[in-house]
């Protein structure tokens, strides 16, 4: 499953110019929920692909939602999303991007309160039948109550939350400042409709939001691998910790089922060498086991016994 991130914000904060920017997307319905893939742009993606001669090149991508304006309701809508970008006003020059971010915060501990009540209202019923796991459960649910009604977003929660929760307030926000002292938006919508050669020209450096995929990765805490062959060299995303296993499930689950050993070797070993074969003559590829941790950089190549 792709990761996945919602976009947040007042009305009219700009989400749904940054949908457009992140996903490439032409001009939006407004009033309607967008889902799109953003692609991860990443130098050392290129480098790797150049020393393999592919003939194809998959950056990651992201999952992402934009929902119109806010409201319980349709914060509602993303309770599956990993992490929250908020979009805060600063081009308009009618509003304060601190206090709009304390305002998001507040709507999310709303959506999470009514959430919460309505939950506690179900199982509330069910504990009436002395059933014990339900009156537990409903105890739990009136202290998570309590703590939002304290205005405390539910990551500093204590205790544990029940499993049937799917609570807003425990996902990283992410801000994004739209205009002064931040990133013009609607520049960068602009921008993504053109060729990337000509949106590159206008630009001074980087594009504006790969800073924006940065404190992603950040508040998520992944990192990126790469599979690099002729055929095609691809980035994917791993939450940091995860094995070489789980890395060959992310690219297709026969590799995982088949998994024998992953030949691995630092993305920028690989460039200074040149090819493989002369990192391998350099001992500079290992092999490593199912439980190996990726680490962020990593070029992977997995060793697999195709299903028969
Ligand atoms: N000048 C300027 N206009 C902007 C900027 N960002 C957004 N706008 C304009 O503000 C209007 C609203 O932008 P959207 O991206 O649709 O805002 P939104 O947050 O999706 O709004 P809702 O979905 O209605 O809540 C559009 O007309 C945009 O062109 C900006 O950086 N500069
Ligand atoms: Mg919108």
């Amino acid at each position: 499953m792709a990761l996945e991130v919602g976009i947040v914000g007042l009305p009219n904060a700009g989400k749904t110019t940054l949908f457009r920017a992140l996903t490439r997307a032409g001009p939006a319905v407004s009033g309607k929920e967008h889902v799109g893939m953003a692609p991860i742009a990443d130098e050392r993606l290129e480098a790797v692909a150049r020393v393999v001669g592919a003939r194809k090149v998959t950056p990651a991508a992201i999952r992402v939602v934009d929902v119109p304006g806010a409201g319980a309701q349709l914060l509602g809508n993303l309770r599956q999303v990993d992490a929250f970008i908020v979009v805060l006003d600063a081009w308009s020059g009618t509003r304060e991007g601190r206090d709009d971010l304390v305002t998001v915060g507040l709507e999310l501990l709303l959506a999470d309160r009514d959430h919460v009540e309505r939950r506690l209202e179900r199982v509330g019923k069910e504990a009436k039948s002395g059933d014990p796991a339900p009156r537990a459960e409903a105890a739990e649910l009136e202290r998570v109550l309590a703590h939002l009604d304290a205005e405390r977003p539910l990551s500093d929660y204590e205790g544990e939350l029940p499993a049937a929760l799917e609570p807003l307030t425990t996902k990283p926000l992410v801000p994004v400042l739209n205009g002064a002292g931040g990133i013009d938006l609607k520049l960068e919508a602009e921008l993504a409709e053109l060729p990337e050669e000509e949106a590159a020209a206008f630009r001074e450096r980087e594009s504006a939001l790969a800073e924006v995929t940065r404190s992603l990765f950040a508040a998520l805490d992944l990192v990126s691998f790469f599979a690099a062959s002729e055929k095609e060299t691809r980035a994917w995303t791993l939450p940091r910790g995860q094995t070489a296993l789980d890395a060959a499930a992310t690219i297709h689950t026969d590799l995982a089922r088949g998994f024998i050993r992953c030949e691995v070797i630092r993305w920028d070993d690989l460039v200074e060498c040149g090819s493989h074969a002369e990192a391998a003559r350099r001992g500079l590829q290992r092999l490593e086991g199912k439980g190996y941790a990726v680490e962020d950089g990593d070029v992977l190549n997995v060793r697999f016994s195709p299903p028969r």
